[in-house]
């Protein structure tokens, strides 16, 4: 079964509600594409603004992170049931940004992971491994230790519509991109361990996509490869260039 490619932009904390509105009117003519998922991936604040921008478009909306209770006093947090009204079809979960700044574990993004199922959003859950875990040769175990604790009580039924990012957190916003070989081996291991928690047709259809400096010039080479469904791109999704990722073929 061939999978879809989702090519999903992370705007980070970088648009104001008015800055968003205009991006979205610029990129909207240059990212229509049927043949890949295309999602905008937007600051809380911008979240319904977009959402109205976006429609009657082929975008989606993803918020970049959510909390994992349902309400209450947590001043400050996001809930899953805000989210949904507001429109938004995808969170983006455990990004590299979260877990270094704001001490994310494995185990909160499992628990986002699976309140954002409750709620049928469909999670982005990211792992990658650091430039110090990469030359100790501990890269693959640590990603599959991310990908197994982040996945713990998850379906199979819903491990097979989720989308995990592999994003090495010496690519992101270094203009260092993992060659396309090296992404797809840790792609690839990805998906062998995502067997090993399930059954193959789990990991067949679970979607892998690549982080890290992805930009118009490189998106054709990495999504080519087999284990590669897409990619999540930061800094290149807030420019036209991101139409040119989209339309990589
Ligand atoms: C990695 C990526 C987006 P950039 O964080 O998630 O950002 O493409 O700027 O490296």
């Amino acid at each position: 079964m061939a999978r879809k490619k989702i090519i999903a932009g992370n705007w980070k904390m970088n648009m104001t509600p008015s800055e968003a509105v205009k991006l979205v009117e610029t990129l909207k003519p240059l990212v229509q594409n049927d043949e890949v998922d295309v999602v905008f991936g937007v600051p809380a604040i911008d979240i319904v603004p977009v959402v109205e921008a976006c429609k009657g478009t082929n975008i989606a909306v993803a918020a970049e992170n959510m909390y994992f209770e349902e309400k209450g006093a947590y001043t400050g947090e996001i809930a899953p049931a805000m989210l949904v009204d507001a429109g938004v079809k995808y969170v983006i979960l455990g990004h590299s940004e979260r877990r270094d700044y704001f001490g994310e574990t494995s185990e909160d993004v499992n628990k986002k992971v699976l309140k954002a199922f409750e709620h049928g959003i469909t999670p982005i859950m990211c792992c990658g491994e650091s430039l110090e875990q990469r030359e100790q040769g501990i890269t693959m175990d640590w990603i599959r230790q991310q990908v197994k604790v982040g996945l713990q009580n998850v379906t199979a039924d819903q491990a097979k519509t989720m989308v995990i990012a592999y994003e090495p957190i010496w690519a992101i916003g270094t203009g260092k991109t993992a060659t396309s070989d090296q992404a797809q081996e840790i792609c690839k291991g990805i998906r062998e361990c995502v067997a090993e928690i399930y059954d193959t047709d789990t990991a067949e259809a679970i979607r892998i996509q690549y982080g890290g400096s992805v930009n118009a010039g490189n998106a054709a080479e990495l999504f080519a490869m087999g284990d590669i469904d897409g990619g999540l791109v930061g800094g290149a999704s807030l420019k036209p260039d991101f139409g040119k990722i989209v339309n990589y073929k």
